[in-house]
């Protein structure tokens, strides 16, 4: 169609979940327990108080869940396993359980049946419990880095026949600092001793990332050795940034957002896809963040992750200066120097709608990183949408907005800057069990009804399916 831009005939793109927040049914068919699990049951964990026992009940409903994809003429899907279904308490010297295969193959069959790519994130935060318990979970190098890559190779086992796109692990900075920094994640450590009973933040979160790395790495050398060849799929992994700009073009305001960007995503990226971390990150944290030793470097240099998978909601001004070298002693705000503010607010305190920041950020990883790209997820909870009345919450216009601005920027960053832009996976299909939230903040573009599971589009699907069925060439309609 000539005047109309367009991503290229086989873009991917479709809708992101993670398993615990969705699937329920946390013992069913020989499922361990996760730290999620653990984590919500502990009291004052959740803004309503609730957990993730029911969710969607996606561990039911997923034949229905495929349908609404189906509806919507995605081209693709990317969901999380649940390694607590597949090997109950985690590890490498333990047994794998059928079921939870079984269950998952039926899964991503009735996907292809229904001419849906599947995109599989082996790591969406639900850690086996039994893990954490006996020696420290994500803590422990010498341990999880072999648990992990076991774990892995059992998927590539059990389902590279029929999956050819893999994402080791989803948002690494959050795992890190949510869980072992601010302790609001499970596991809930933290040396805040109002919140939680043990942790460190000044040493665990860096501990988690260096050991989340390397279990990348490890698991990308194992498929780059016995899958790559005979499964013809790809690896990558899906890292979570927001765009850092600074506050006016002050040198050191200038110099923050880089680091800001350093300290949120250079931390992961820099590692899997250069071989070292940031300079500005040595610098300010020195030996809290480890070195690599020569064999790992080696697996890092010699490991080829295909592609970056970017979780991005937002945007933030930075300046310089602040007490917290989590971000590397930075501030931000989404007020500019004149006193307007950055888009539309959203739901939740940490994001707002900004488009323009979205396409920057797509260059920057395009210029710095230089692999092919999915977004693997983006998305918006529309402010106050819990609390209208169905027939309200429906006409979604804030979360159209939103993505007509983002999809609409990516497009731009394809077709005019150049980027390479192979997929985009909004969040997210449903709403679902939002962390810490709860079920109070809503990020689907299909309303749940949590009373009855009642699934009903949003008018954000209805437009992403239009868009998308006008920007790529080819697409199949529902
Ligand atoms: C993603 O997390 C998750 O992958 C997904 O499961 C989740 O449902 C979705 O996005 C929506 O939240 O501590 O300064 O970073 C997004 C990660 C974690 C980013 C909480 C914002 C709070 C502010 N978010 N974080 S900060």
């Amino acid at each position: 169609m000539p005047g109309i831009k367009s991503f290229s005939k086989t873009f991917q793109w479709g809708f992101a979940t993670a398993s615990y927040q969705i699937e329920g049914s946390p013992d069913a068919d020989g499922k361990g327990p996760s730290i999620w699990d653990t984590h919500t049951h502990k009291p004052s964990i959740t803004l309503d108080g609730l957990n993730g026992d029911t969710a969607t009940e996606s561990y039911k409903l997923w034949r229905e869940d495929i349908s609404l994809l189906k509806s919507y003429g995605v081209a693709a899907h990317r969901f999380s396993l649940s390694w607590s279904r597949i090997i109950p308490d985690g590890s490498r010297h333990s047994r794998v359980n059928q079921a939870g295969i079984d269950y998952y193959r039926a899964y991503i069959q009735e996907l292809l049946n229904n001419g849906i790519r599947p995109y599989v994130t082996l790591y969406h935060w639900d850690l086996p419990d039994a893990l954490h318990q006996s020696y420290g979970g994500w803590l422990n190098k010498d341990e999880i880095v072999k648990d992990f890559v076991y774990y892995a190779e059992t998927c590539f086992s059990a389902f590279g026949d029929l999956v050819k796109d893999w994402i080791t692990l989803n948002e690494p900075w959050c795992v890190a600092n949510l869980g072992y920094g601010t302790g609001v994640n499970a596991p809930g450590r933290s040396s805040d001793r109002k919140r939680c009973a043990a942790g460190d933040s000044k040493t665990e979160p860096w501990i988690v990332i260096h050991n989340q790395i390397l279990a990348h790495a490890y698991t990308v050398q194992a498929y780059d050795n016995s899958y790559r060849e005979t499964q013809e799929g790809q690896i990558g992994v899906a890292l979570d940034s927001f765009w850092f700009e600074p506050y006016d073009d002050a040198p050191e305001n200038v110099a923050a957002a880089q680091r800001a960007m350093d300290f949120r995503l250079g931390l992961l990226a820099d590692p899997i896809f250069k071989g070292a971390y940031p300079p500005s990150m040595k610098k300010i944290l020195g030996d809290r963040l480890r070195d690599f030793t020569s064999e790992e470097l080696e697996v890092l240099h010699a490991g080829c992750t295909d592609f970056f998978g970017l979780n991005t909601y937002t945007t933030m001004l930075v300046k310089d200066g602040g007490v917290s070298d989590v971000l590397g002693h930075v501030t931000s705000t989404f007020t500019r120097k004149d006193g307007t503010v950055l888009g539309t607010e959203s739901h939740v305190g940490w994001m707002r709608d900004y488009a323009p920041g979205f396409r920057k950020l797509l260059n920057y990883v395009h210029n710095t990183y230089k692999k092919p790209i999915f977004v693997t997820e983006n998305g918006f909870p529309a402010k106050g949408e819990n609390d209208k009345p169905f027939s309200d919450a429906i006409k979604d216009t804030d979360r159209v907005a939103y993505f007509r601005g983002y999809v609409n920027a990516m497009l731009d960053a394809h077709s005019e800057d150049g980027v390479d832009i192979r997929g985009y996976f909004a969040w997210s299909l449903l709403d679902n069990f939002e962390w810490a939230d709860g079920y109070t903040t809503r990020f689907g573009v299909t309303y749940v009804d949590f009373a009855t599971q009642e699934r009903t589009p949003k008018d954000s699907a209805i437009f992403l399916t239009d868009f998308f069925k006008k920007h790529v060439p080819g697409q199949r309609s529902s």
